[in-house]
Order: C-alpha cells, then sequence, then structure tokens
C-alpha cells in the first residue's frame, strides 16, 4: 500500500519531490483514509438517494430525457492570450494594450455573474473545469474568463460542499493563457461586512497566488476611501487591479442629480489617482441606458486615461442596445455571458454581440461558430440546475422603479418566497424602492443591497410604507443589517446618512464616519491557523483555508467536517450530487490525480426497524453496501 501511494502521490508524479518527501507527507501512510474516500462518496449517495437532496425538494427538476453537457470537440491550440502578457509584462502593460485595441475585447461571465444572476450561484466546478480547455484552445481572444468571487465563495463551501480555491485552481490550470477575472466587494472581501485590514491583504494575496489575475474592486456605497487596501494589495501582488464605480440611479435624470456625471467623472479620477490599472464600470442592475451609456463613456474617456471595462445585466432587455453604445462611444472591454447564460437578470448574450458587431470597426474577432458550440455546452449544463431556475419569463421594465442589482434578485425572490411572500413580489419591489429613498438614495450591490432587501422584506411584512417608517412617534425594532450600515460599518454614502432614518434606528448613539478598516484590529493569523485547526480535531489549515476561515468562520468548519463525512463530492457529476442515482445507474468519478472510481447503483433495501436503509452498489465491480438513516 505504502509504495502504490508512493507512485501515485502527485508531488512524486511530477518529480517536485525531495529526499525529505516521505518524511513530511504523511499521508503516505495514511491508507485508511485514502482507502475511505470511495465508502465517504458512497455515503454522500446513498443519503441523496434515500433522502433527496435538501434544496433541491418541492423544485422544478431537470427533464427525464435531458441529454448530459458535452464538451465540444473543436480544433484549436493554445496561443498566448492576456494572461501570457500579464505574466510577462504586468499589469500596466496589459492596460496599454487594451487601449492600444481597435476591436472590442469581452469578458466571459458564464463561471461567475451568469449563474450567479440565473442560478442562485449554484454551478459546480466539475461543470467549469469541464469547459476550461476549450476556452485555452479555442476562445483564447477573450478579454478574460470571470469565474471567482462575488457570491461564488461562500455558495461553494455552504452549498454545493466543494473548496472554491481547488476550483479557481483546477480553471487556472486548464485555461492557462487567458486571464481569470474575479468580484471583489474591497473591504467586504468576499462577504457581508468590513474585515480588518490585514484580513484583506492575507484574502487578495492567496487569491493572487491562486490563480486570479484580473481584480474587480468595487464599494457597496462607493467610497474610494474604503477601497484603497483592496486595491493597494491587488497592486502589489502585481495583478491588473480593475477599480470599479458602481452605477445608479440616471444621468439624464433631474430628480437624481446626486448621481450625475459630475459625480461619475469625479470618482473615476479618484479611482486613476489611487493607482487603478483599469476603470470598471459596474451596472450592477442593468440601468445605464444607452444614451446615457454613450455620454457617460464619452466623458470618462476624455477625463481619465484608463481603460474602461464596462459591466451591465439585461433585466430591462434593452443592455444589448447600452453595450453598443458604450462600443460607439469608446468602451475598451465589455462583460457578456454565453448565450444560453445570458439575458434576464443575467449579462447580454455573448454571440449576439459578437455578430452586432461583425464587419464594423469594434469587430471583436471571436470565433462565432465556437461561442455557438459552446453555448451548447452551457446549454445542457444550464438544463441540471432547473431546480434553482428563478421563474422570471420576460424582461422587466420595473428594474428601473427596484434597481436591484442581478445577482440579488433571484436570491431576494428565494427569500420572499421563504417568507411566504412570494405572491406578493412587486410589493417587495415597491418597498425596495421606498427602503432605498429612506436611506437617501445609495448605490446598492452587496453588501448594501442586502440592507435595502432587509428593510424591503420587513416593510412588507409588517405592512410599513415609507412614512411610518420614518416616523418618530412609531417604535419599531430594525433588522440587524441595518443598524449595522447606519452606525457606518460598511462605510459612507455620499452626503453620508439622512438624518431622519440614523436617529430613528440609532436614537442617541453616534455613528462613526471613518473608515470602519481603521478601527478593526488586525487578526492574529498564525494564532487563528492554530485555533481552527484545533477546533478541527488537528486538520492541517493551509492558506487557503485560513483566508477562507477569516471571512466565514461557521460556514468553512461546517464545510470541513462535512467534508470529512462526504469525501470529494464536487467529483460527482451534477445530477447525481442533486438527485442521486437510479438502479442500473453507473458512473465514473474520479477523485484525485488520475484516480477513478466506477460506482454502479444496484438497489436499496426497505428501511429496518432502526430506520436505517441498505444501499448496495458496486465499487470498481467489486459489491459494496452502506448504510444510511431514511429521514425522507
Ligand atoms: C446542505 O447542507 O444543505 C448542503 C450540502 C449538502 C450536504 C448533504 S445533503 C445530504 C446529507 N445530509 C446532510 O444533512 N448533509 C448532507
Ligand atoms: C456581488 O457582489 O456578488 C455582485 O454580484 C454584485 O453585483
Ligand atoms: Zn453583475
Amino acid at each position: 500500500d505504502f509504495v502504490i501511494n508512493l507512485l501515485k502521490h502527485p508531488t512524486f508524479l511530477d518529480m517536485s519531490y525531495t529526499t525529505k518527501f516521505i518524511d513530511t507527507t504523511p499521508d503516505l501512510f495514511d491508507f485508511k483514509s485514502r482507502a475511505d474516500r470511495g465508502t465517504k462518496i458512497l455515503n454522500y449517495i446513498a443519503d441523496i438517494t434515500v433522502n433527496g437532496h435538501p434544496e433541491t425538494a418541492g423544485r422544478a427538476k431537470p427533464p427525464a430525457d435531458a441529454k448530459p453537457p458535452v464538451v465540444p470537440q473543436l480544433d484549436g491550440t493554445v496561443k498566448p492570450g492576456t494572461r501570457n502578457l500579464l505574466e510577462d509584462q504586468g499589469p500596466q502593460a496589459v492596460a496599454d494594450w487594451m487601449k492600444a485595441q481597435t476591436k472590442l475585447l469581452l469578458t466571459d461571465t458564464t463561471m461567475r455573474d451568469g449563474h450567479q444572476s440565473l442560478l442562485a450561484t449554484r454551478m459546480r466546478s466539475i461543470d467549469m473545469i469541464k469547459a476550461a480547455p476549450v476556452y485555452a484552445a479555442n476562445l483564447g481572444d477573450l478579454f478574460s474568463v470571470e469565474c471567482w468571487g462575488g457570491a461564488t465563495f461562500d455558495v461553494a463551501y455552504r452549498f454545493l460542499q466543494e473548496c472554491p480555491w481547488q476550483r479557481l485552481r483546477d480553471i487556472r490550470a486548464a485555461m492557462p493563457n487567458v486571464m481569470t477575472q474575479m468580484l471583489l466587494r474591497a473591504s467586504n472581501g468576499v462577504g457581508y461586512t468590513n474585515y480588518p485590514d490585514n484580513v484583506v491583504q492575507f484574502f487578495v494575496k492567496q487569491a493572487a497566488t491562486s490563480g486570479v489575475d484580473v481584480f474587480r474592486v468595487f464599494d457597496s456605497l462607493n467610497w474610494v476611501e474604503n477601497m484603497r487596501v483592496a486595491m493597494d494589495a491587488v497592486i502589489e501582488a502585481n495583478k491588473v487591479c480593475e477599480g470599479t464605480i458602481c452605477y445608479t440611479g440616471d444621468l439624464l435624470d433631474p430628480a437624481r442629480s446626486k448621481y450625475d456625471l459630475k459625480y461619475y467623472v469625479g470618482m473615476a479620477k479618484q479611482l486613476e489617482a489611487a493607482g487603478a490599472h483599469v476603470l470598471g464600470l459596474k451596472d450592477m442592475a442593468g440601468l445605464l441606458k444607452p444614451t446615457q451609456a454613450g455620454m457617460l463613456v464619452k466623458a470618462l474617456k476624455e477625463e481619465v486615461g484608463l481603460p474602461i471595462h464596462f459591466h451591465t445585466h439585461d433585466t430591462s432587455g434593452v443592455a444589448g442596445a447600452t453595450i453598443l453604445a458604450a462600443a460607439e462611444a469608446g468602451v475598451d472591454a465589455v462583460d457578456a455571458a454565453m448565450d444560453a447564460f445570458s439575458g434576464g437578470t443575467s449579462q447580454p448574450c455573448l454571440g449576439s454581440i459578437v455578430e452586432a458587431l461583425r464587419h464594423t470597426p469594434r469587430d471583436t474577432g471571436l470565433d462565432i461558430e465556437t461561442i455557438r458550440r459552446m453555448s451548447n455546452y452551457w446549454e445542457a449544463v444550464r438544463t441540471q440546475y432547473a431546480a434553482f431556475e428563478s421563474g422570471m419569463q420576460a424582461p422587466a421594465s420595473e428594474v428601473y422603479l427596484h434597481e436591484m442589482p442581478g445577482g440579488q434578485f433571484t436570491n431576494l425572490k428565494a427569500q420572499a418566497r421563504s417568507l411566504g411572500l412570494e405572491e406578493r413580489w412587486h410589493e417587495v419591489a415597491q418597498a425596495y424602492a421606498d427602503a432605498n429613498q429612506i436611506f437617501g438614495d445609495i448605490v446598492k450591490v452587496t453588501p448594501s443591497s442586502k440592507v435595502v432587501g432587509d428593510m424591503a422584506l420587513m416593510m412588507v411584512a409588517q405592512g410599513l410604507t415609507k412614512s411610518d417608517v420614518l416616523d418618530p412617534k412609531r417604535e419599531m425594532s430594525f433588522p440587524d443589517s441595518v443598524v449595522d450600515m447606519l452606525r457606518g460599518n460598511l462605510g459612507q454614502p455620499p452626503g453620508g446618512w439622512p438624518e431622519a432614518i440614523s436617529k430613528k434606528v440609532l436614537k442617541d448613539e453616534r455613528a462613526s464616519t471613518e473608515r470602519p478598516g481603521a478601527h478593526l484590529p488586525a487578526v492574529d493569523l498564525e494564532d487563528t491557523r492554530a485555533k481552527v485547526s484545533e477546533e478541527l480535531d488537528g486538520k492541517e489549515i493551509d492558506d487557503e483555508d485560513l483566508a477562507a476561515y477569516l471571512m466565514y468562520p461557521k460556514v468553512f468548519t461546517d464545510y470541513a467536517r462535512r467534508h470529512e463525512t462526504y469525501g470529494p463530492v464536487r467529483a460527482l457529476p451534477t445530477p447525481v450530487f442533486f438527485y442521486g442515482m437510479e438502479p442500473a445507474d453507473e458512473i465514473s468519478v474520479e477523485i484525485g490525480a488520475g484516480k477513478t472510481m466506477e460506482i454502479r447503483y444496484q438497489t436499496a433495501s426497505e428501511t429496518d426497524e432502526k430506520g436505517d436503509v441498505k444501499v448496495f452498489f458496486e465499487l470498481n465491480g467489486q459489491p459494496r453496501a452502506v448504510r444510511v438513516p431514511n429521514r425522507a
């Protein structure tokens, strides 16, 4: 057994071992836990087969005749792309190169915002990693592939029982020539609250090491002061720092004059001065209209020297027109999602943008045949996640009323459903708009959007109007997130918090107007590492684990404990992960470097007197049975 473990060990295989290898690699002696991975996975499959997955219960199922996703076989070789430019010449060279291009550059968001906005962020790593080699060989002219950050980080641990860092490393390895991109909420990291500066720095450094090339950094109140720590960390790591403006309101609406052209140009100049390589323009709700996009991009191009990367959502149905207007005005790069993951609350359609610009000066140069074939793959992937579809059937101009980010829309709808308010969705939309006005008309994007959402749900659930909420004589208690935001713990909006709501929520308590990170004490990293390791029975906590724990302590430890029980379930095909197996189903599961398990499901017993079900499999040709409690 020892020799087999040794020969199969990845460090041994790639010859990166040293003479100390055997001494420093205790898992070579870990025959039991290695042999157990099969049993762990069988336990998971048995449990899901008998009890169902809690997340898909009562939700739509993929059609019985759905075809499994098959990655297209295309000719193509891996040619140097933006990643090579970054590695060879650094982030400033990438920015200079962007400005020198005539073609419109494209970022594919399918693996991050696409599924975050359409499928409640539930896409599993295995479906992405299979696609990555095609991107490398056939879509090497993309500017970047957004595949990390935002809500994908905690959802991976929390709901998908997989490690987001491993996802990143695997995509990076399979797609070495195109830049990866992540969404980073500045001081809020990939979480919902401000973290101490050294935690943000540690996280950024680790993300850069594990494979992120472009960091889109934004602040949920557009407060540049609160973005510097994260931006500096990206610059320090020699990666592309995309300092980002979040767009809200309507440039041309005199009633929303807080967010006018002057405001955006002013913020862009601050981001340029803060060292951004690229200027991100993030229209998270899809509010930027075509005419306004033309004006804004033109002004930004004139007033700042940075290349501009535009991101929007197609909730309203007119985002394609906005992209074309931005392209016409000289925007350097835009985000789009592969056709099958585009439209609605997601990004506009990548293939259609490519076609719309073909034979024009901004021709993207991307191959439409490849895009179509790849989108067929994504279409089959999407079918497997039927349980997470939002049911949005048509574009909705209502987005101009509520201004919800595309990434929040499906989530808030699910929250409303869980509170029994799904039938009253349009009231939630109105309350969301009212809550925004109560807070003084703020930028709404994670985490400020969550606060507005919490407030809106409370208003609908308790039948409160805007004037009820603001009435000083009416006693009420507010959601914790509202109290926290008004205390100043997410930072400062332009013009500060309105007096009326501040007084009502905080009473005599004084709010802070300083950068939250300035008060949060640094975390002792090594102390924390030791503590987590102890909490998890001596598990070795590497830097990725530690960075995750610092952001999401309980989510991480819960994940680690489930991992002990169920093993590498990330390797299961998506239908098996969510629905288990049926008699005679047979799957191949690659659980690690070249190690594959052949699993055949046979049958399950009746529930016995202890309430258990015995589930029979064949594992690599050998009969195996596992016992699981029937909780159904
Ligand atoms: C979750 O915990 O909701 C998501 C992860 C799935 C864990 C599986 S679901 C079946 C089994 N029973 C549990 O309570 N957890 C695992
Ligand atoms: C996120 O922060 O997750 C977002 O997608 C914001 O738009
Ligand atoms: Zn978005």
